[in-house]
């Protein structure tokens, strides 16, 4: 049984995964994006900027019919999204104004950029490491088999490893294993935004290789928490990078854990012989999770809305923002 996503649950997600803002020092700013109330407190505490987001309490959704039956129809959601900054005294922090506008063109960008996917997210291991909070996790192991998640034989990649599975750039993590009839393994563990119900595609790929005495390859795999197996099976053969994808059609909540976790396994098609180790190699991997919702989102205006009678000043852009979905409904 799918459910269509809470519009806002889906736009503060195309917000929250993609907005990077440098600072002037040439740091990682730090934002929050959520859903309407405003926090004084937090923002001089804690951030930088604070993005919040509601339903627009004016325009609110419109139902559009499309046909003169009014079968097709279009429903068009109204947000208000509003960037709230102020003059910090922390050490390092840009000038109210200076965020409020950096924020304001990334609200932007992300909005028209991703006009035609809002309901799309990608998920990848970009700035990870260990051992950081509940998100993604990665691990290695050397095995005789294809170990389950839960299995006692994983370690952690350590910070640096992390970096070799950033990105797609030629940088790799490796796992060697010189135990006779032992594959090098790697585990993924991506933790999925939305409600497993919501989710209508998820989409894994691994960018990487696998060397053996056995000859080349790399094996990948998705974990059916239900049944307990590791499943869709995808086989690489090169001994260069090359981009295997796992794309699962359907019962998608039988691949998202009680956890939100969606877990990759990947390994070395063939074993060591305990003289020439199994090396896994892993360049880059991702999940890209789609959501039943609203297809489509825009910018429809924006404006300063300066609060400077007070200190410390507050600079805020305030946004409408439009998301919409269509609908084939059966008339009696
Ligand atoms: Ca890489």
């Amino acid at each position: 049984m799918s459910e269509l996503e809470d519009p806002v649950a889906t736009l503060l997600r195309l917000i929250n995964s993609r907005i990077r803002v440098t600072k002037d020092n040439g740091e990682a700013a730090k934002l929050l994006a959520s859903e309407a109330a405003f926090d004084r407190e937090i923002l001089l505490k804690e951030y930088d900027a604070q993005i919040t987001l509601q339903v627009d309490p004016v325009l609110g959704v419109q139902d559009q019919k499309l046909n003169l039956s009014g079968s097709l129809r279009r429903q068009v959601h109204f947000f208000k999204c509003t960037v709230h900054t102020i003059d910090k005294v922390a050490p390092g922090a840009d000038a109210g104004r200076v965020m409020r506008n950096k924020v304001t063109e990334q609200i932007k960008a992300i909005i028209r950029e991703n006009r035609t996917l809002p309901y799309q997210t990608i998920y990848n291991f970009a700035g990870i490491g260990y051992p950081e909070g509940d998100p993604h996790k990665a691990y290695a192991a050397g095995a005789a088999s294809e170990l389950a998640p839960s299995a006692a034989g994983w370690t952690e990649l350590t910070n640096l490893e992390y970096q070799g599975i950033w990105y797609s750039d030629d940088v790799r993590y490796s796992k060697s294993v010189a135990v006779n009839n032992q594959y090098g393994l790697m585990l993924f563990r991506f933790k999925v935004g939305p409600r497993e119900q919501c989710v209508k595609s998820l989409v894994l790929s691994f960018e990487g290789y696998g060397t053996a005495p056995g000859g080349n390859g790399v094996t990948v795999k998705v974990w059916n928490h239900i049944a307990g197996a590791w499943q869709y099976a995808q086989y690489g053969t090169a001994g260069t990078d090359e981009t295997l994808t796992i794309t699962i059609s359907a019962n998608w909540t039988d691949y998202i854990d009680s956890d939100g976790y969606v877990w990759m396994i990947a390994r070395t098609t063939n074993p060591s012989n305990g003289v020439t180790p199994a090396v896994v190699y892993c360049d880059y991997v991702q999940l890209t999770v789609q959501v039943r919702g609203i297809t489509n989102c825009d910018v429809v205006s924006y404006k300063p809305i300066d609060i400077v009678e007070v200190k410390p000043f507050l600079f805020k852009t305030e946004f409408v923002l439009k998301g919409w979905a269509f609908e084939n409904i059966t008339l009696g």
